[in-house]
């Protein structure tokens, strides 16, 4: 991986020589590095990636390197913000003015309109603590209903797959899977850019794997592949039935596992049966002898992980495609074994902390707002009348921007994410964002294309000036630390919801709800019994010591499962036996799943065609994800970095196969127009065999490419489908610069 000097990444100006290191869980992506913060006087001065974590193991990605460089950009959000009617300008006020205009506006919205008037959008990118404590405020304290966050963007297909295939939303495995498997297969996911650590894992694995790679586009990681397929956009759920109906017909079944923990295979064998190989290849352009060795490599192999991302979340039949993921892991028996698994990758660095407690789509750790057990439940352990808990579930994302579209939210919330930029056809969105009566944007910065719609701006301390917890993609709790002193008056969004509930009336709802260790101890409680159990975990301080905790871990668990003897008092030996119990633990081993019967469901349905298929007018598909390992998402936070600008392209720019190039006469580095339905967006063109013919690919860090994109999502998880749509491409008779 990349070493300081070489992009003169983690510097140290001779002034600030650090007297003392602590260690902190990066905060952006779902990777969950641990960092070694050297401070100098309690303050960050620079930082290292941690040598003996049991994730990063002594690494870290350019993004981690800079995570403080951010901290200290100038357009930080160092004071509440109002917008003065008559000026339309937004003015400095103290946090007693704007808290006060907070309960005002949005207690006369519930007050006038009922509670379903107003809203807010949250984020996967704030500490577990937070998450849970807005939720909580929001619904049982405030009493509102609707709440949602830009996990709606990423990760809701995979916790609707999993809950309904295994009865829980519980990504089975531990990164050491990554190394002992004998085949990986990457669906929708370019591991290399996306979460190069996690890459650097697979390159650990010592078993000369066979390395496919399911992608319309020969991305990074589908370079290093052994198998890549190359399929037509959104054919997966037919090449995945394809593929299953190939293990059927071959025999590449595990029998016993199928019989002991699974229902409905009988079903899915017979309805796999039309998906004959040439069917197959004929709608995703592949060759039945790719389809044969592909379903061969699933068949014969003893430790074949299937992971997936966001190629696989984002389309109009995205749940149904994770769940045929998942079918293919249990009519093999590939899970619950070292090396094995149906494992959706996540994204940001707490969306899994938001899938369990932000209290937005479901109840409580885990739990649903529907069940009136569960509601019983978490009334008794946040001592609430159960009256306060809505029996009623919030509206998604894109429902709730409809609604405001429709004048019927009114007030909006936005926490920690920036839907003007990052929202499917965003012109629609901002549009919408704009007939609100009040807008909240709560955020480090007050340059984001959202707060630039805002009525009042609320100051958040960012990442390292705030503690708490994240869960990362292999269900690890990491602890979060307060290296830096936030500017101005920022505050942290837990001190933030501190303040909401004291002036809103409802502060005595929250007398546990001190500080962010106080409240995690209130997430132990209501993770009691559930299969997210924590009740295991004593104190931050044992996170520290343990090099982060698994979920679950329930009470007692670390002193009797497997002869372990609870190991955590000592972190040095305890990093030492590989997988450890405490250290590394995957789901599933006892082939027991979360429904009623103990049994995992094969889940399918027919594949269904787009609804904006190319045409003569617009005869490109474009795709879009991440670009360059240097950015993160609306590059609020990377843009900052001069270091990590030198690692990316400065304007927006599509990618296009020569072939198309060539036919439209476009020279490589002009400027061409990419237009849809929607939108003409300029960008650079980048010529590149990477992309094929008829395809193009525009990255999501630049805020045109969403202007582009067409709003439409998966019916069960209601996810947008970011990765299609018809363009076409128009010459520009310019050069870029
Ligand atoms: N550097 C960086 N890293 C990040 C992030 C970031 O912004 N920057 N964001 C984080 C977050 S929140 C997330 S969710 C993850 C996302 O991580 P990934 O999902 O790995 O990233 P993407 O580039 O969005 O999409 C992955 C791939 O899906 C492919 N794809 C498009 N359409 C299809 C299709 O129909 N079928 C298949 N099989 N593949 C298709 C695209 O070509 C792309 O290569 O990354 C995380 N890591
Ligand atoms: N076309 C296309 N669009 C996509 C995608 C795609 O692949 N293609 N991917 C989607 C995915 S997977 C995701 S996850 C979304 C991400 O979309 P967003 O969540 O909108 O993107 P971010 O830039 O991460 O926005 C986070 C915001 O929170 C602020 N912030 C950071 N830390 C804190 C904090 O501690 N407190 C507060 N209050 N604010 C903070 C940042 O300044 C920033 O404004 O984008 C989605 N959009
Ligand atoms: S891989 Fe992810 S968690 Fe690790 S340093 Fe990079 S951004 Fe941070
Ligand atoms: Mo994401």
């Amino acid at each position: 991986m990349l070493h300081p000097g070489e992009f003169g990444l983690g510097k140290v100006p001779a002034r600030l020589q650090p007297d003392a290191t602590t260690r902190s869980i990066c905060g952006f992506c779902s990777t969950g590095c641990s960092l070694d913060v050297h401070l100098q006087s309690g303050m960050a001065v620079n930082l290292t990636p941690t040598a003996d974590y049991p994730v990063n193991l002594g690494m870290a990605c350019p993004k981690g390197w800079e995570a403080l460089t951010p901290l200290a950009a100038p357009d930080r959000a160092t004071q509440p913000l109002l917008r003065n009617p008559k000026t339309g300008k937004l003015e400095p006020v103290d946090w007693d003015e704007a808290m006060q205009v907070f309960t005002l506006k949005f207690r006369a919205l519930m007050d006038q309109h009922g509670p379903e008037s107003v809203a807010f959008l949250s984020t996967g990118q704030i500490c577990t603590e937070e998450m849970a404590f807005l939720g909580a405020l929001w619904k049982f304290g405030m009493g509102a209903l609707h709440g949602d966050s830009n996990t709606r963007q990423c990760m809701a297909t995979s916790h609707v797959a999993y809950k309904q295939s295994f009865g829980f939303d519980a990504p089975p495995y531990t990164y050491a899977d990554f190394e002992e498997s004998d085949a990986l297969v990457f669906l929708g996911s370019n591991l290399c850019i996306a979460h190069p650590i996690l890459w650097q894992r697979v390159l650990r694995n010592k078993k000369n794997p066979e390395i496919i790679v399911v992608d319309p586009r020969r991305t990074e990681t589908a370079m290093n592949a052994t198998q890549h397929l190359a399929l037509a956009p959104k054919s997966d759920l037919t090449l995945l039935y394809g593929v299953a109906n190939l293990l059927v017909q071959n025999h590449w079944l595990d029998r016993a596992f199928i019989e002991q923990h699974t229902t409905g295979f009988a079903e899915f064998a017979e309805f796999v049966r039309p998906f004959t190989p040439d069917m197959v290849a004929a709608e995703t352009g592949l060759t039945v002898g790719q389809l044969f060795r592909f379903a061969e490599t699933i068949g014969t192999r003893k430790a074949v992980s299937f992971w997936w991302t966001m190629g696989v979340n984002q389309s109009h039949e995205a749940v149904r495609t994770a769940q045929a993921i998942i079918n293919l892991a249990l009519m093999t028996g590939n899970i619950g074994r070292p090396g094995t698994g149906p494992n959706s990758v996540t994204g940001q660095c707490n969306a899994m902390g938001s899938r369990l407690y932000a209290n937005a789509s479901g109840l409580l750790g885990g739990r649903d707002f529907l069940n009136a057990e569960h509601r019983a439940e978490v009334a008794q352990l946040l001592h609430l009348p159960v009256e306060r808990i809505p029996a009623k579930n919030s509206l998604a994302y894109d429902q709730i921007l409809e609604a405001v579209a429709e004048g019927k939210i009114k007030g909006l919330w936005v926490i920690a994410t920036n839907t003007a930029h990052s929202w499917i056809d965003s012109a629609r969105a901002t549009g919408a964002l704009d007939q609100l009566e009040f807008l909240v944007v709560q955020d480090m910065f007050t340059t984001t294309d959202t707060a630039r719609h805002a009525h009042l701006i609320l100051p958040a301390a960012g990442w390292g000036e705030k503690e708490g917890t994240f869960i990362n993609s292999e269900r690890r709790f990491g602890h979060v630390k307060k290296v830096s002193r936030a500017p101005g008056q920022a505050l942290s969004d837990f001190n933030i919801f501190r303040l909401v509930a004291e002036y809103w009336g409802c502060a005595e709802m929250f007398t546990q709800w001190t500080s962010p260790q106080a409240a995690f101890q209130v997430l132990k409680k209501l993770s009691a019994g559930q299969p997210c159990d924590i009740t295991g975990i004593e104190d931050y301080r044992q996170l520290d010591a343990a090099g982060g905790i698994q979920w679950p871990l329930t009470e007692g668990m670390n002193y009797e499962v497997g002869g372990m003897k609870d190991t955590h008092a000592d972190p040095v030996s305890y990093l030492l036996p590989h997988n450890s119990y405490l250290q590394e633990r995957r789901l599933f081993a006892d082939g027991k799943f979360f429904h009623a019967d103990g049994r995992a469901k094969f889940l399918f349905d027919p594949p269904r065609r787009m609804a904006e298929p190319v045409d003569g007018e617009f005869p490109l598909v474009m795709l879009t994800g991440r670009g360059t390992s240097a950015q993160w998402h609306t590059n609020t936070r990377t843009a900052k970095s001069a270091v990590l600008r030198t690692l990316y392209p400065a304007n927006p720019y599509v990618e296009i196969s020569p072939d198309d190039a060539a036919r439209l006469r476009i020279e490589p580095n002009t400027t061409v127009a990419v237009v849809s339905r929607r939108a003409r967006a300029e960008c650079t063109a980048v010529v590149t065999p990477t992309v094929r013919a008829g395809q193009v690919f525009v990255p999501m860090h630049y805020d045109v490419t969403n202007r582009l994109t067409r709003a439409e999502f998966d019916p069960h998880s209601r996810q947008p489908s970011y990765k299609y749509c018809a363009v076409r491409l128009e010459k520009i008779e310019k050069k870029s610069l």
